[in-house]
C-alpha cells in the first residue's frame, strides 16, 4: 500500500511515522508514506498556500491551486483509490472505515488547516472526507497519523501475529476481554482461574461472555 500525505506541516508527520507500528510496516516493505510539502507546489514567491476567506474575512483558508497542482503530479504517475480530506464534518473513522481503507492499494490524505480549505477543492479533488471524532483540533495532522496507524496495523504482514488484529476491540463490534499476565496474585489481587486451566474451550467461553458484559457495561450502542 502507497500512501501520499499532502501537508503545510511535514515535520508534525515524520516523528510519529519514524516510531509506530507504521515505521514497522514500512520496513517489511508492506507500506509505503510520502509526505509532501503543500509548500513545494506554491505558485508564488513567497510560497504562500493560504489566503483570506471571501465574504467572511477572518481566518486562512488553504488556496486551491498548490493541492492541486500536487494531486495531479501524483496521478500522473498512478492511480488513487483515494484522495481523502481529513476534516470535523467528515465522515467518522471506524473500525469498518480502517478494514476497507486497508485493503486499498494507493490513497492521498490531504491535512487541513481548521478554518478549511478552499471548497473547489473538496468538489472537484476529494472522493473522501474523514474526520476521528466530535471536536476540533487545529490541523488535520494528528488526525491523518490516526487515521494511518488504524489502517496500517491492518495491512497483513505488518503485526507478527495476524490474529491479534482480529481480537481487537471493535472488530467484531464488541470491547476486548480482559487480559491477564505473570504474577499469578499481585497484592492480593488473582488472575481468574479459568486462564490458568489450559482447557481453550473453556477460556474461549470466558472471554466471550467477559467482552459481552464489558460491551453492556462501557459501550451498550454497539450491542444495537
Ligand atoms: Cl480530521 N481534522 C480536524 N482539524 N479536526 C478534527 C478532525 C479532523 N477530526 C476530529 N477533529
Amino acid at each position: 500500500m502507497r500512501i501520499d500525505f499532502i501537508t503545510c506541516l511535514p515535520e508534525l508527520l515524520y516523528s510519529f511515522f519514524n516510531y509506530s507500528i507504521v515505521k514497522r510496516a514500512q520496513s517489511k516493505g508492506i507500506l509505503t508514506i510520502n509526505v509532501h510539502n503543500l509548500r513545494d507546489y506554491a505558485n508564488n514567491k513567497h510560497k504562500q498556500v493560504d489566503d483570506y476567506a471571501y465574504g467572511v474575512g477572518a481566518g486562512m483558508v488553504l488556496k486551491i491551486e498548490p493541492i492541486d497542482s500536487c494531486v495531479q503530479n501524483l496521478k500522473k504517475e498512478r492511480e488513487y483509490d483515494e484522495v481523502i480530506y481529513m476534516t470535523p464534518d467528515g465522515e467518522k473513522l471506524d473500525q469498518k472505515m480502517a478494514n476497507t481503507l486497508s485493503l486499498k492499494k494507493n490513497i492521498i490524505i490531504l491535512c487541513g488547516h481548521y478554518k478549511g480549505v478552499d471548497q473547489r477543492v473538496r468538489d472537484s479533488l476529494i472522493t473522501k472526507e474523514v474526520s476521528i471524532g466530535d471536536y476540533v483540533l487545529s490541523g488535520g495532522e494528528l488526525a491523518g497519523a490516526v487515521l494511518v496507524d488504524s489502517i496500517g496495523r491492518l495491512i497483513p504482514g505488518v503485526l507478527s501475529d495476524e490474529t491479534s488484529a482480529l481480537t481487537d476491540s471493535f472488530q467484531d463490534n464488541l470491547l476486548a476481554p480482559p487480559i491477564y499476565t505473570r504474577p499469578r496474585e499481585y497484592k492480593g489481587m488473582e488472575v481468574p482461574e479459568v486462564l490458568l486451566s489450559g482447557n481453550d474451550a473453556k477460556i474461549e467461553e470466558w472471554r466471550s461472555e467477559l467482552a459481552l458484559q464489558k460491551t453492556k457495561k462501557f459501550r451498550p450502542d454497539l450491542l444495537t
